[in-house]
């Protein structure tokens, strides 16, 4: 136990999560957006709100963002910015949701000026990349058909296999694209990448600097995540997750509220394929919102929250656990895992936080600091997530 204990925290010492530039700025749903008092009113707010969270967590050194909504004249500056305040640009997110032009699809429209247009856009995309230092580009397509017959299912893959292949040639060698999936949502019949399988077949197909991110609100209730996240891990193509909780769609809400337990089994794979080491390629992000909760204590419980699933993940006894496995031990093997998901890792992630020079519980820590006061004194005029330059 003391052993596992001690390689547990060395572990935690070099896990890190990414953070949405999103998640700083007004949100709610397609019914209200509200707006919350100190809100971030740019991206160089929303990269000061993230270094609140990395100062407090110690665990969350980079901060997605979204292109057009992150939208400023000098990425080199914003990038300075993020280094100064102690963290860096994470991944590059496109935006291919948001323009008339692609009521009818963008990568994979029928229209070879609209499909150019989305290819462009993520020219943009690297060419922001180049300027901050960033290494992934995520793509999240939002294409798909409302209607059987509306268009060629095949006909679009194909065109989605070119368009990505032009964006693919852009890239340059120690960048990657981060092809995302969802199976329902904006379109309610067919959507173009709506599986981990559909992802990874066009992975596949464009080369090694292509890997899957898997966004764990983007399932039909009862899919069995852990699976693909083991299936993805053992082809080496798990490229990221996009962390976020859900009780009944893409709710976007604190990853680890809805099932705790869901979110251990998924780490569990992780550590099992020795995963969580940053050598490892897979970048743990977050993509959420809060809508009615504060931003930035909103986003240090989901950091606390993946720690805890993470701290618990290591704490199984993997040499019991194969044991009990390969007697056939069907309880044992099973009680191995509960014994872990049971203990209470929060002293455990106390100590850690206190041999790093933080406070033991950086929720409290940073409701003290009396930033949020000052953020809601000082800015006046917040907007809604997105639109924010
Ligand atoms: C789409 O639902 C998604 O999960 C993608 O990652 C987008 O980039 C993000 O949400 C925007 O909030
Ligand atoms: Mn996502
Ligand atoms: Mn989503």
């Amino acid at each position: 136990m003391t052993d596992l204990r001690s390689s547990a925290l060395a572990a935690l010492a070099e896990q890190t999560v990414e953070l949405p530039s999103w998640a700083f700025g007004n949100s709610g749903t397609r019914f209200k957006v509200f707006g919350q008092p100190g809100v971030a009113r740019d991206p160089f707010e929303k990269l000061e709100d993230a270094a609140q969270v990395h100062r407090y967590t110690g665990a969350a050194p980079r901060v997605s963002l979204h292109i057009p909504w992150d939208l400023v004249d000098d990425y080199g500056k914003l990038a300075a910015h993020a280094r100064d305040l102690g963290v860096e640009i994470g991944a590059i997110n496109s935006n291919l949701f948001q323009d008339d032009e692609y009521r009818l699809g963008s990568l994979t429209s029928a229209d070879p000026a609209t499909r150019r247009r989305a290819v462009e856009h993520h020219a943009q995309c690297i060419e922001v990349m180049r300027q901050t230092g960033s290494t992934d580009l995520k793509i999240w397509l939002p294409d798909g058909t409302n209607y059987p017959g509306q268009d060629d299912l095949r006909a679009r893959q194909d065109r989605l296999a070119d368009s990505l292949q032009q964006v693919y040639a852009m890239l340059d060698p120690e960048q990657r694209v981060l092809l995302e999936y969802k199976f329902f949502e904006p379109y309610f019949y067919a959507m173009d990448i709506p599986d981990w399988g559909t992802s990874l077949v066009h992975c596949l197909a464009l080369g090694d600097q292509a890997t899957v991110v898997l966004d764990t609100g983007h399932h039909a209730p009862g899919t069995n995540i852990e699976f693909i996240v083991m299936q993805l891990l053992r082809v080496g193509r798990l490229g990221a997750f996009d962390f976020n909780s859900r009780n009944y769609a893409d709710d976007d809400l604190i990853v680890g509220s809805a099932d705790p337990f869901q979110l251990f089994r998924i780490m569990n794979e992780i550590v099992a394929a020795d995963a969580l080491r940053p050598e490892s390629g897979v970048n743990f992000m977050l993509d959420q919102c809060h809508n009615i909760e504060p931003k930035i204590p909103g986003q240090i419980r989901s950091v606390m929250n993946v720690q805890e699933a993470t701290a618990k993940a290591l704490l199984v006894d993997r040499d019991a656990l194969r044991e009990a496995q390969l007697s056939g031990d069907v309880l044992g093997a099973h009680g191995v895992l509960m014994d872990a998901y049971s203990t209470d890792v929060r002293p455990l992630l106390a100590e850690l936080r206190e041999s790093e020079g933080l406070d033991p519980d950086p929720y409290a820590a940073y409701a003290r600091s009396g930033h949020q006061e000052r953020i809601a004194r000082e800015r006046v005029g917040g907007r809604q997530a997105g639109w924010g330059a």
